[in-house]
């Protein structure tokens, strides 16, 4: 690692914003010298990627991203304080401030699928983490990157805002035409841990992208209260994925004390 400050002490960045700042630098301490890929013809410095994270958010899967495929990288969040961390995305990226946001090449990125696949494409590490376009896993990975967000991730974020109104469990029929919940949460764990019993990894037989954007949703389960004994499998692709090195090296960098604290309690049985 290098570019670190002591967490916690605030810094100034170049834009002269005073910053708690992590610097860090990728896998196997990839970094300036490291050149990308391309021979004598296209040898540059590896361009840095700067991570706006909120701590035990999806910006960790960036973190895990980059150290996976050897991208110099830098995390920027205020440690042990979420309203501090969210206030620097705010003041980077004010008009869509979610966690993770990514600056990369002079441009702003928001929704992990897409950093995820983007850096994937950029670097040449990228490659050992997708399924050649002509195997059949191809399709499952790309299915699971996106259904991560796009169907797991909101269902999920809809039932903890249901558990945290103690609403009805039913979704009303809107204006629109009476449309009734036909996919609930708890389909959605059922979903994933068949096919995780039968599967790997989310892209099939290697670990790739998709595992990185469905350990937030395995976490986001676990924090629900669906009964454990409903998602066994799912469980065990999720201590195999987190015990890889890249994983723990991230973790060590996005979460440096832990998560523990900030774990609150369900508020009530399903
Ligand atoms: N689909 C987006 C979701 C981003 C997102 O909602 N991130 C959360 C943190 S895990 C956040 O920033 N929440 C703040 C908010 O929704 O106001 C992605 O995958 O990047």
């Amino acid at each position: 690692m290098t570019d670190q400050s002591t967490p916690g002490d605030p810094t100034t960045s170049r834009s002269g914003m005073a910053l708690s700042r992590r610097g860090v630098l990728g896998a196997a301490g990839l970094g300036a010298a490291v050149l990308a890929g391309g021979g004598a013809q296209a040898a540059r410095p590896l361009d840095k990627v700067t991570i706006y994270h909120v701590e035990g958010r999806r910006s960790q899967r960036i973190i895990w991203l980059c150290e996976e495929i050897g991208a110099p990288y830098e995390v920027m969040f205020k440690r042990g304080d979420i309203m501090g961390s969210i206030n620097m995305i705010k003041a980077i990226n004010p008009t869509m401030p979610l966690a993770p946001t990514v600056v990369f090449r002079g441009k702003t990125m928001i929704e992990s699928g897409g950093i995820v696949e983007y850096l994937m494409s950029q670097f040449p590490g990228g490659d050992k983490l997708a399924p050649a376009k002509t195997s059949p896993d191809y399709a499952d990975y790309l299915m699971w990157m996106h259904f991560a967000e796009g169907s797991a991730a909101c269902r999920l974020g809809a039932e903890a805002t249901r558990i945290m109104a103690s609403g009805d469990r039913t979704i009303k029929p809107t204006l629109m035409g009476g449309v009734y919940k036909i996919v609930g949460a708890q389909d959605i764990v059922d979903y994933l841990e068949t096919y995780i019993a039968a599967h790997p990894y989310f892209g099939g037989n290697t670990f790739s992208g998709a595992d990185v954007m469905m350990d937030f949703v395995a976490t986001y389960i676990a924090a629900l209260p669906f009964d454990p004994a409903t998602y066994p499998k799912l469980k065990a692709w999720q201590q195999k994925v987190q015990a890889r090195p890249a994983y723990q090296r991230a973790f060590k960098v996005g979460a440096p004390d832990g998560l523990e604290k900030y774990k609150s309690k369900p508020k009530k049985a399903m």
